[in-house]
This record gives C-alpha cells, structure tokens and sequence, in this order.
C-alpha cells in the first residue's frame, strides 16, 4: 500500500493500532476532512463535531483565514529558532499583550508546555522577589486538575490512570478542594513559602465544573491579601469558549469590543493554548506584567519551535477571527439555548441528570455509574446520528462545538442529541 493511498475506516485503524502507541481510545470513526462545525469521515459520513478537538478548533475547522496565514507565512519563513530575531514574532506579543492587557508574553507551543513555563515563572518570582527560600516554594492547586501530561504536571494530578508508574514525582505542591474558598484560605494562612495558585476557571477534563459565582475573584483577592500569584490555565476555557474573551473575564459585558484589560479577575500570569491558534498549528503563551515575567533571563528557558514566525502569524489571524467573528458573544448567546434545551429535555428524561457549562463549554452528567457504558453507547449512537462528541470520565458527556455555529445549526444538533438518547431507556 503506497502511504498515500486512501484508505476505509477500518484499513486506516488497523494502521494506527498496529504501528501507533495505544496512549488513547478514539470513537471508532476515521476523519478525513474539516470545515466550520463539519468533519467528514473516509467514506463521506459527514459530522457535526462537538468537541472542537478538546476546544482547540473554536474558529472552526480549517479557517480561510487562519489556514491562509498559515501557508502564507509557511511559504516565507517558518523557523529561525530564537537564536535570531524575526519579523513576526514583535508583532505578535504586541497583538496578544494589548488584547490581554499584559506587559509581557512568552511563547511555547503545546498547553503543557506553557503550564511548566509558568509553574518555572511563578517559583523563579518566588525566590528572587518574594523572598522565599531557596527550593522551598509551595504552588497551591486543585483536586481533579487538568493541566496536561507531562512528569511535573501528573505530579499534582490526582487522576491514578495519569500518574500510576511514572513516578518519581516532582514536590513542591499542595493540593486542595476545588471550588473551597476556606481550604484556599487555610493553607495561605499555614505557611510563608507560597508561590502561587494555579486553577482552571472552570475544570474541563473533571467533568465541566463551574465553580460557584465569586469564587475566582475572592480566590485572587486571597492570593493578593497573601502576595502568592494567582495563575489561571484558560488552555481550554479561554478564546472565547465560555462566551468571553477569557472565562476569567466573569460576567464583564464588554465582550472584549472595548476591552480594558481588566477582567474581573484579572491573573498574575495567564496561560492559553488549543485555540490560540484555532487548531491550525500548536501555539500557547504564558501572559504576565513585567514585575513577573521580567525575572526570566535569557537561559532561563526557551523552545525550538516557541515564538516562531508560523505560530505568529496563525496566532494573529486566530484572535483576529475571534474579533471579527464575534465569537465570544455567539458562544455566550448559543450556549444559553443549549443548556436551556437540554434542561428542559433533563426534566423528563431519567438518563440525563444534570446539565452545566457556560458558553459552549457544557456537559451533560449521565444518570449511570462511571464505569457503565452508557455515555460511550450515546457517543457511538450520537456519531451514527451525525454528530460527534465523547464522553469524560465516565459519565460524562462533554458538548463543545465550534464557536462559529449558527443558530439554526445548534438547534439541529440539540434535536439529534435529544432524539439519540431518547433511544436509551434508563
Ligand atoms: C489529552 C483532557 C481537555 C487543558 C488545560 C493544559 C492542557 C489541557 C486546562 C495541556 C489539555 C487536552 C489534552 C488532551 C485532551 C484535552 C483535555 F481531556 F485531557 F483534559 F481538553 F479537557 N490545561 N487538554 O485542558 O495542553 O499540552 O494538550 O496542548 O491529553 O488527551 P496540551
């Protein structure tokens, strides 16, 4: 078989079990093609897809605007590594940073990636301005994080699938209760040595947790009142997803038009990813004001690929779109239709027990034990009725569509999820 024959579903699954790592479970359907809220399958099938590849793809798929950028600046200059300076990169922190409202950005690639980039950040403040004794600093985070795969972050996971047989693990956190303004308060009150709080405004892979109306403005006031930095990983819940600029924006109604740069709570250092590139390339940055981010010297830190011209480009065109798409306050007024619908239907469906999100980031709780099968029989009959989505942790079925679906779309949606589960009986 010529590598680039086309191939079935089942042909291209085989290929991928028998010569790629088993390190995920995918639905059983093979994607061959994206546009706006659609993806094809290799037969034809065509998909509305709810999961936005985990958020990332919020501009839509393949974006004539992002992928044009994309090639554009592909076809000029794609890498000089950071050992040199190039055109892009300048023009892009300065986009970023002013429609953040930060002095300073620095660019990685993955999610992962940027979390570390700020967990090094937070410790480097620690020392050097905070005072805290050398290796000693404390980062404050939350039961059933999300934050990404890699040695340090599974350290402070809680998830046993994450972490059994990767040990040994990196010290230095305290966890805590999400959502628990007291267990917050204690351990800032317990010690000197805190660094920092990292927190997701809303906990995706947990199940879509909106924590309670207040709690990450007096959760930053408490990190203030006790000079601890408080970082918010919007990688999933920012650009736009939760109907605002950023989830950390809170219910402020500028919808980022004329944006001061002052959310309701505003991070001390901020993490974004996913569709900071509208899932055109990997692109994240970690956001700060210079009395943070000026404690990185150069050596400290860095990448190959981090701030490369490409990732400029798709970056700009990506927030771009955003704007000129107004997609925060699509996703804010969509995302209230769909949890209204779905709540409705809820009353009188035993299967479906609770409904929660904001913007389109929602999930529907399934009323069965995290080890029935329910929810994943829902994803396969969801993606025989032509709609795509995938459940987690269990009983949890997350619904996040791209930013770009209309109305009338949406509602078609909500009747093929209706209808889907209306075939399961509880
Ligand atoms: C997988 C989850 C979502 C994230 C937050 C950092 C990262 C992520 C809040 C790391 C990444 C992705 C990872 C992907 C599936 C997806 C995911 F299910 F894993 F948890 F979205 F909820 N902070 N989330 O959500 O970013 O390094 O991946 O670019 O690993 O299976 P990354």
């Amino acid at each position: 078989m010529a590598v680039l024959d086309q191939l079935t579903s089942q042909q291209a699954i085989e290929l991928e079990n028998k010569y790629g790592a088993h390190n995920y479970h995918p639905l059983p359907v093979v994607l061959s093609r994206g546009e706006g809220v659609h993806v094809w399958d290799v037969e034809g099938k065509k998909y509305y897809d709810f999961l936005s590849a985990y958020s990332a793809v919020n501009q839509g798929h393949c974006h004539p605007k992002i992928v044009g950028a994309m090639v554009q600046q592909a076809q000029t200059l794609s890498l000089t590594s950071r050992a040199f300076y190039n055109d892009m990169l300048g023009k892009y922190e300065k986009f970023a940073t002013e429609l953040f409202g930060f002095d300073k950005l620095l660019p990685m690639n993955t999610g992962a990636e940027a979390v570390e980039t700020a967990l090094k950040i937070s410790r480097k403040w620690a020392y050097e301005v905070k005072g805290i004794a050398e290796n000693e600093a404390q980062i404050i985070v939350c039961e059933n994080n999300f934050h990404g795969r890699t040695t340090t972050i599974i350290s402070f996971s809680n998830d046993a699938v994450a972490r059994t047989n990767f040990g040994p693990f990196t010290d230095g956190f305290i966890k805590i209760e999400y959502d628990n303004l007291k267990a917050l308060e204690d351990v800032l009150n317990s010690s000197k040595n805190i660094a920092a709080f990292l927190v997701e405004p809303i906990q995706g892979e947990a199940g879509v947790y909106v924590p309670s109306e207040g709690y990450l403005a007096a959760a930053k006031a408490l990190c203030k009142k006790h000079n601890v930095l408080f970082i918010a990983d919007e990688v999933q819940t920012g650009i736009a997803r939760t109907g605002r600029l950023l989830a950390t924006c809170g219910n402020c109604s500028c919808a980022y038009k004329n944006c001061s740069g002052e959310p309701e709570v505003k991070a001390d250092i901020l993490i974004l990813g996913k569709a900071l590139s509208g899932g055109a390339y990997p692109v994240s940055a970690v956001l700060a004001n210079d009395h943070i981010m000026n404690v990185i010297k150069p050596g400290n830190h860095g990448s190959t690929f981090g701030g490369n011209p490409i990732a400029a480009a798709v970056a700009i065109a990506a927030l771009e779109v955003v704007q000129e798409e107004n997609l925060a306050e699509n996703a804010f007024k969509l995302g209230e239709i769909f949890r209204a619908e779905l709540t409705e239907f809820a009353k009188h469906n035993d299967l479906v027990k609770s409904v929660r999100g904001k913007g389109l980031l929602n999930a529907i709780l399934i009323n069965d034990t995290e080890e029935s099968s329910t929810a994943w029989d829902i994803c396969i009959k969801l993606r025989d009725n032509g709609l795509l989505a995938k459940p987690t942790h269990g009983n949890i079925i997350r619904f996040a569509p791209p930013l770009v679906m209309n109305e009338e779309q949406l509602l078609d949606c909500i009747s093929i999820i209706k209808k889907t589960i209306s075939t399961f009986e509880k």
